[in-house]
């Protein structure tokens, strides 16, 4: 169900009845499509990212994390971006569990970046010591893909 591996102490494979009884952490944000459109006000929730390397413990060699998804899409945050409280494997959107339009079973909330991280399907987790670059990253949009700073093509 999930794989989560590479640069850990501790590798798993979770069943769906593991990824839910992690502690179900929820939160609310907006989500920026880098083509322009935004959803305001999403209540995600789901399991924490630091929930999860928790259980799993990341070596000191390890700096990032690359998803995996159903359909081949890869994208890679460093730890660093996926330490907050906001940062969620949602399984559910305002209340209702994730349709597979939606990225069913479980897909990646970073609030502060942006959709193209977000990634849907995910169903590997790969601990890495460098970042790798992802679908669209590797196709010219920013690594960083900062919100806030409209960071959206690769320079
Ligand atoms: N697995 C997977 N995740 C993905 C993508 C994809 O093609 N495959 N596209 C990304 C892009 S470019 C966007 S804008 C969002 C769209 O999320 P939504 O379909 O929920 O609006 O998903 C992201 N996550
Ligand atoms: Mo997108």
């Amino acid at each position: 169900m999930l794989t989560v591996d590479g640069e850990v102490e501790n590798p798993v494979r979770l069943s769906w009845g593991e990824v839910l009884r992690f502690p179900r952490t929820i939160s609310v944000s907006d989500f920026h499509c880098v083509e322009g459109w935004s959803v305001l006000d999403c209540s995600w929730e789901g399991v924490c990212f630091t929930d999860l390397e928790k259980l799993v413990k990341p070596k000191p060699t390890a700096q990032a994390a690359t998803f995996e998804c159903a359909d081949n899409y890869t994208t890679s945050l460093f730890l660093s971006e996926l330490a907050g409280n906001e940062v969620l494997l949602a399984y559910k959107l305002n209340g209702e569990d994730l349709e597979e339009g939606l990225g069913f079973p479980l897909r990646l909330i970073v609030p502060s970046k942006y959709a193209y991280k977000s990634a849907l399907w995910v169903i590997g987790v790969h601990f890495t010591r460098s970042k790798e670059l992802g679908f669209w990253e590797r196709r010219g949009y920013s690594d960083n893909a900062d919100v806030w700073k409209n960071d959206r093509f690769r320079k």
